[in-house]
């Protein structure tokens, strides 16, 4: 076929390129002028994983191989905003997209196109061994300490709002890692982990007083880590004795997680969700921020994140301690700030960001919206707050659907009324592919 005047749209996100790639480059090439439309990294993140190469550099490579004429950059995985820019005559896609996830941008690009009298060119998709195990290898580097723990950081670049969720096992790990759903165009998935100790105790059957001991948190962070790739935020309490402490997040950035959460109370630690309710301590400025400063200088890495947790609204201590305490602790060694509410009002949070953010433009800022549970993302987003940490949802769903089965089961002295409650004996059986 010799080369017309048509014009002809690709989308890339590939980190790898591989034979496959190239071929049908080949092919979209003979149809016409080639544009590629390479996904910009926040879009790959939120819909395959996290790129190891980063947009430039995927630019560069594809703009190296023969047939392609330029590229541009796709900002959602939805092709309508540049088909309607650029009206192509043809979009080039491997027919893997026909069914699954992708189904419906496909269909949106056969509308588009319809519209404008484009059309869609789909080749067989080859399905190769090897082009799999690169893809396997890509994952198994992104799951490697060095690159895990900086993952955080480079993701607080590259999106306003981070999105957090609590995990606390192997399987709850593989929930946080996998878990997508498209919307709008857009696909969303959780950005980060949360090593919760209200969840991470709760699995065991314990209080959330800093029972468990730091070799127990250490062993739910190494189990989630062996099977998933997305850094991880850990929630140290108060982080115990500052002798204790810089040993204790050096052992956790040489693992690599890539921050830690340490609240400003000390003696027993209780939930802060209790507010009130229970005796709680808040340790003083002058002593936190000791430990803070003791924690900077323990660490190594200037990825990792040393978070201060704020429980002067938890307290009831008002807004002006929670303000003179974020700068202090920032001043201390703090890289991020958390700010902890149990009100359902979201209105003392939002006054702490506003105030906070007036002074302090980039500095990040963490919320915990286990009570004040209305507020989307994107608005957390427009007041300045860079991560959202949904800290115990999944523990609080998990343990009743699994109580309600219980009760079921003894009710009737048998399993059939719980049948339709269960995931299939051969769903539970191929859940877990032997080859992750
Ligand atoms: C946790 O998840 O353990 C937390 C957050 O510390 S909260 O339970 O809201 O205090
Ligand atoms: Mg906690």
């Amino acid at each position: 076929m010799t080369k017309s005047n048509k014009s002809v749209y690709m989308c890339f996100s590939t980190d790898v390129i591989h034979g496959g790639h190239t071929t049908i480059i080949q092919k979209a090439a003979e149809l016409g002028e080639l544009t590629i439309g390479m996904l910009t990294d926040d879009v790959v993140a939120s819909y395959r994983r996290f790129p190891v190469l980063k947009y430039d550099d995927r630019v560069k490579i594809l703009e190296s191989i023969k047939g392609v004429s330029k590229v541009i950059p796709q900002k959602t995985l939805s092709y309508a905003e540049n088909l309607d820019l650029f009206k192509p005559d043809y979009v080039v896609h491997g027919d893997d997209w026909v069914k699954g996830f992708q189904e419906p941008i496909r269909d949106e690009v056969i509308e588009v196109l319809k519209e404008y009298g484009g059309e869609l060119i789909e080749y067989p998709y080859t399905i190769n061994e090897e082009y799999e195990k690169l893809e396997l290898s890509q994952r198994e580097q992104l799951s490697m300490p060095d690159v895990r723990r900086g993952r955080l950081k480079q993701l607080l670049r590259m999106k306003p709002l981070i999105s957090v969720i609590e995990a606390h096992s192997g399987i709850t790990g593989l929930i946080a890692e996998k878990t997508a759903v498209l919307k709008d165009g857009k696909t969303h998935q959780f950005d980060a982990m949360w090593c919760s100790s209200l969840c991470d105790s709760t699995a065991k059957g314990k209080p959330d007083i800093e029972l468990l001991d730091m070799s127990t948190r250490l062993r739910t962070v190494d189990e989630i880590m062996d099977v998933t790739t997305k850094p991880i935020i850990i929630d140290v309490d108060t982080g115990g004795m500052t002798e204790h402490f810089v040993y204790n997040i050096r052992t956790l950035e040489r693992m690599g997680v890539s921050a830690v959460i340490v609240e400003d109370k000390t003696g027993l630690k209780k939930n802060s969700l209790f507010g009130t309710d229970v005796e709680q301590t808040q340790d003083t400025i002058e002593n936190f921020s000791a430990k803070l400063a003791a924690g900077r200088a323990a660490l190594k890495t200037k990825e990792f994140f040393l978070i201060a947790r704020i429980e002067s609204l938890i307290l009831d201590r008002g807004m002006d301690d929670a303000l003179a305490r974020a700068f202090a602790f920032i001043k201390a060694g703090a890289n991020g700030i958390m700010i902890h509410s149990r009100k359902k009002d979201p209105a003392e949070i939002f006054e702490f960001c506003e105030k906070f953010r007036a002074k302090d433009a980039s500095t990040p800022l963490v919320v915990v919206p286990s009570s004040f549970t209305t507020v989307t993302e994107d608005e957390f987003a427009k007041r300045g707050v860079n991560i959202v940490i949904y800290a115990n949802q999944l523990t609080r769903s998990g343990f009743p659907a699994m109580q309600k089965v219980a009760e079921t089961i003894l009710t009737n002295r048998r399993a059939k009324e719980v049948d339709d409650m269960c995931m299939p004996i051969k769903e539970i059986l191929t859940l877990i592919p032997e080859d992750y």
